[in-house]
């Protein structure tokens, strides 16, 4: 089995990583990156560009971005069943979601985090639409049932 690197600082979004590596439950070493200077040395920059955590490495295979290194993981241990089968209809939910988290309601977390001014003069032009509208869309979801796929 190819040797797991995984790049974080315990207050961040890393956290969701190492709940994936941990239902995945394969060896993996831990680099805790400090905020601040340590993340944007040339070495880490080689790891990601965007000196940000989380990141893994995969043998020489290098993911960053917490959706993608979700996907990644469970792709790479299909017997774990983390994700729908490959070309299933239930791969349609996967997809859907997995972006959603990464694109809308990550950027409505994040304004609703900061206070920036989304309002009916630019809702329509900005992917997270008003911020109620992708908390709503998330609860609607998980009203219907506990599990958003499958
Ligand atoms: N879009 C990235 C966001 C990564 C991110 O913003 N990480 C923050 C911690 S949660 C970080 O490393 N910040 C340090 C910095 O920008 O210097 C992802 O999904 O992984």
């Amino acid at each position: 089995m190819s040797e797991l690197t995984f790049y974080t600082h315990p207050m961040s979004r890393g956290r969701v990583v190492r709940w994936m590596l941990e239902e995945v439950g394969i060896p993996y070493t831990v680099e805790t990156m400090e905020f601040g200077p340590d993340m944007k040395t040339p070495e880490y920059l080689a790891i990601n560009p965007m000196g940000k955590v989380p990141a893994i490495k995969h043998g020489s295979t290098i993911v960053t971005e917490v959706a993608a290194i979700c996907a990644y993981l469970a792709d790479q241990f299909p017997d774990k069943k983390l994700a729908p089968p490959a070309a299933s209809p239930e791969r349609g939910d996967y997809y859907r979601w997995l972006f959603f988290m990464a694109g809308p309601f990550e950027m409505a977390t994040s304004a609703l985090a900061y206070g920036w001014k989304i309002d009916s003069s630019n809702a329509q032009s900005v992917g997270c639409g008003h911020v109620e509208d992708s908390i709503n869309t998330l609860e609607k979801v998980l009203g219907r049932t506990p599990y958003i796929c499958g």
